[in-house]
């Protein structure tokens, strides 16, 4: 092998070893995901039957941004209060102090208030997780209703919802015939987190708050132009006393953002490696770009042998 080649690669294996070494340190700071989805109701609730999709949209979302795949707990059925309480238990039992936690889940807000009690448990159980920062993303139905509690925790966190607490939130169903099956806001916040058009700063990571800031604006639009514009989806919200044509825009997605500076899932993305390897390619394209009329030379005066 070429010495110069030789050089690149012992420089490579430098590299890597560093940023291996990164990586180890890194991984103290772990991220730990529940992701919980009910689409079969018992009798009297209207089921979402959506095959999980919302679940596995935020999974995938979750995965390649680097999120290991036994570091989720996934539940795609039956939400009772004692499947939900084992899952938050998992992350108290998985996290440390320097970790991230995560929650999602998609259910109906009735079924949050009336069967998961939610408010008068999770939210104290919420802020006692001691890790260094907290997600919450209730897609649901009045969802900002579900942490409004946790406004107040001090502790690092951010929460989403994907509308207000007097408002209701859209789920497709393929029988419909609409674009968008499941969450609408599900699919445009997943879709965001890798679309670099949502990168605001122009950072190259796309943070929560960015990606819940571009997916805003499309979740809006869908409704209006897509969903309200079809007179018996609009009926069906005048039948719940709610007028979205008497809105700016509907609904309102809310964020509440606890998390001083921007958050990126994982928070150590592979930057460290992606720098070095832009600059050992560098390196290698300087160096054997030198060597390279030699080559061509001697090439050159073989052929012409
Ligand atoms: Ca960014
Ligand atoms: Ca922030």
């Amino acid at each position: 092998m070429p010495f110069v080649l030789r050089v690149m690669e012992l420089l490579l294996l430098a590299a890597l070893g560093i940023s291996l070494v990164g990586a180890v340190e890194g991984a103290s700071e772990d991220y730990w995901a529940v992701l919980l989805e009910m689409n079969d109701f018992p009798e009297g609730w209207t089921d979402l039957p959506v095959d999980y999709i919302n679940n596995e949209r935020l999974q995938l979302a979750l995965l390649n941004s680097g999120v290991p795949s036994n570091h989720l707990y996934v539940v795609n059925g039956t939400l009772s209060l004692e499947v939900v309480q084992e899952t938050v238990e998992w992350l108290r039992n998985e996290s440390n102090g320097n970790d991230t936690v995560l929650l999602y889940i998609c259910t109906h807000g009735v079924w949050l208030s009336d069967v998961l009690l939610w408010n008068t448990w999770f939210p104290s159980e919420w802020m006692q997780l001691n890790v260094s920062m907290k997600i919450l993303m209730i897609d649901s139905c009045f969802a900002e209703e579900f942490f409004e509690p946790i406004k107040a925790d001090p502790a690092p966190h951010i929460s989403l919802g994907s509308c207000a607490a007097d408002e209701i939130s859209w789920a497709g169903l393929e029988e419909e015939g609409l674009p968008i099956i499941g969450s609408v806001w599900n699919y445009y916040f997943t879709n965001a987190l890798g679309n670099v058009s949502a990168d605001a700063d122009g950072n190259g990571l796309i943070s929560v708050e960015e990606a819940f800031n571009f997916s805003t604006p499309l979740v809006q639009k869908y409704m209006n132009e897509t969903v309200f514009t079809v007179p018996e989806f609009l009926q069906s919200y005048h039948d719940a006393g709610v007028y979205p044509e008497d809105h700016d825009a509907y609904p309102h997605p809310i964020m509440d953002d606890g998390c001083s500076g921007q958050l990126v899932i994982p928070e150590f993305p592979s930057g460290t490696l992606l720098l070095l390897c832009t600059l050992i390619t560098m390196l290698v394209t300087v160096i054997y770009g030198k060597n390279k009329p030699k080559s061509c030379m001697h090439e050159q005066k073989k052929g012409g042998v």
